[in-house]
């Protein structure tokens, strides 16, 4: 294959201790060697050597030069890493000398992309890259390495090895009936059904795969001086919103993420939901509403110490079908709102009594908001999870054809059996990359930073 060699920064564009500039390719070495003052060919490989980086016969820098010879290598092809200064011009000249070497420009993702291409790895670790890079919670950190190990990439391998050996035992006897026995129609239906609880199992676990991925959205919602932005101060340990008895305080969304039992959580504090002929608040309320659809979880702050009043009614109206845990925020004072008010307005919905001026009821408030968003308090131990929508329709496609196939056992010939077998060998395989198509490969990879 005669592919170019790429090049790119692979450390944060800035100032720090040290950046990397990554060459990757089949003239990786020769182009390097026409900007260093070391024999690059006789390097010993993967160990650091000193030496200087030279262009148009200038010392640019000294840097620590590592040559990774293919395929034991990164992208499975030559790599040479050059450890240079942290400084924005010194990387950047380097690269300059070694795109004018010969090298191209690498594009987002495109190391990962040719270790994909290579064999390093498969398509559901190269995802783990990301989301290694990008782990927000040490829990999420711990989901994202097991994936780039091979975790979730060995479960699927296991099942597709297992629908394999199932198919060529159906495949042979239909090849040859004379020599091959059917197989046991009973045995094959428990074997299949097995095989679909476990990818149920994997599908059920998207819901926290993808909230330790992207996080959770909570927004706290209510009607003016309520107490809605001293429950975020709350929850922030801080004074991170402005807290005052004037109702609508709050004009703009004030965002803060709050790791929650592993689980990190986006806070967004809006302004009261009021009708306003403020110019600048009547834009925060609709800002408030716009949040109000993308939430995973609405905190619903009521004040205790009024009658519901007709805003609150509308507040409920909006909030309707969503994931609403009710605040009943000022229980310090005497209470005029009856728990039986708010479950007529929203039914089965969490309503917790508290108070955050006297800091009452907080505990039972936030056990509630770990079950919601952190499992409960539950550590995520070994479970395998998937993390993306793209694993979970493929495991879905998977044991769609497995249920196919499992309600054709009685009525008929095996050879019609085979067919959804061989879908749900397909189906798996695009999570591991096996079958995907290019440009299913090609916006996995988009989603890279540059230098990865
Ligand atoms: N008595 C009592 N007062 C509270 C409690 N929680 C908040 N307050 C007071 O209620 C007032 C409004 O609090 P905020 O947190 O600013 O309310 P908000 O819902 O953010 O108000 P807007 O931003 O105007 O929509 C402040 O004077 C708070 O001190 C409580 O539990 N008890
Ligand atoms: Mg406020």
């Amino acid at each position: 294959m005669n592919k170019a060699t790429i090049a790119a920064i692979a450390t944060p564009l800035g100032e720090g201790g040290i950046s990397i500039v990554r060459v990757s390719g089949n003239d990786a070495i020769d182009i390097s060697q026409k900007i260093s003052s070391l024999d690059l060919k006789e390097l010993p490989a993967r160990r650091m050597s000193l030496g200087f980086v030279v262009f148009n016969e200038a010392r640019l820098d000294r840097a620590l030069w590592v040559v990774m010879p293919g395929p034991n290598s990164f992208t499975g092809e030559d790599v040479v890493e050059i450890h240079c200064h942290g400084g924005l011009m010194v990387t950047e000249l380097i690269l300059e000398a070694v795109i004018n070497s010969g090298a191209r420009l690498a594009e987002p993702g495109e190391f990962s992309k040719r270790a994909f291409l290579n064999g390093k790895l498969d398509l559901a670790q190269a995802e783990s890259i990301v989301d290694v890079i990008r782990a927000k919670t040490a829990t999420s950190l711990r989901v994202a390495f097991r994936g780039l190990e091979g975790q979730l990439s060995d479960t699927i391998e296991e099942n597709r090895d297992d629908l394999l050996s199932t198919l060529s035992t159906i495949e042979a006897s239909i090849d040859y009936p004379e020599d091959v026995e059917e197989p046991n129609r009973g045995e094959l239906r428990i074997r299949l059904e097995s095989m679909i609880r476990e990818l149920d199992d994997l599908i059920g676990s998207y819901q926290k795969g993808k909230s330790l991925r992207e996080g959770y959205l909570v927004v706290i919602v209510g009607r003016p001086n309520v107490g809605k932005s001293s429950l975020l101060n709350q929850l922030a340990k801080e004074e991170k919103a402005i807290v005052t008895d004037v109702p609508g305080t709050t004009r703009d969304v004030v965002e803060v993420e709050i790791n929650i039992g592993g689980v990190p959580v986006v806070f967004a504090d809006t302004a009261g939901l009021r009708d306003t002929d403020d110019k600048v608040e009547s834009i925060g309320v609709g800002k408030s509403k716009a949040y109000v659809n993308k939430a995973d979880l609405i905190l619903w702050v009521l004040d205790s110490s009024e009658a519901l009043t007709s805003e609150d009614r509308q507040i409920g109206k909006i909030l309707e079908d969503k994931a609403v845990i009710v605040v009943l925020n000022k229980q310090d004072m005497p209470s005029q709102i009856q728990v039986e008010e708010i479950s007529s307005l929203i039914p089965s919905i969490q309503i917790l009594p508290l108070s955050l001026t006297e800091k009452t009821g907080l505990d039972a408030f936030m056990l509630e908001l770990e079950k919601q968003v952190g499992f409960g308090g539950v550590e995520v131990v070994e479970e395998v999870l998937i993390t993306r929508v793209r694993h979970k329709k493929a495991l879905e496609k998977a044991k769609d054809a497995l249920k196919n196939a499992i309600s054709f056992l009685s009525i008929s010939p095996l050879d019609l059996i085979a067919i959804d077998l061989r879908m749900a060998y397909s189906a798996l395989g695009e999570i591991t990359g096996h079958t995907v198509k290019e440009d299913v490969i090609d916006r996995i990879f988009q989603e890279f930073c540059l230098g990865k």
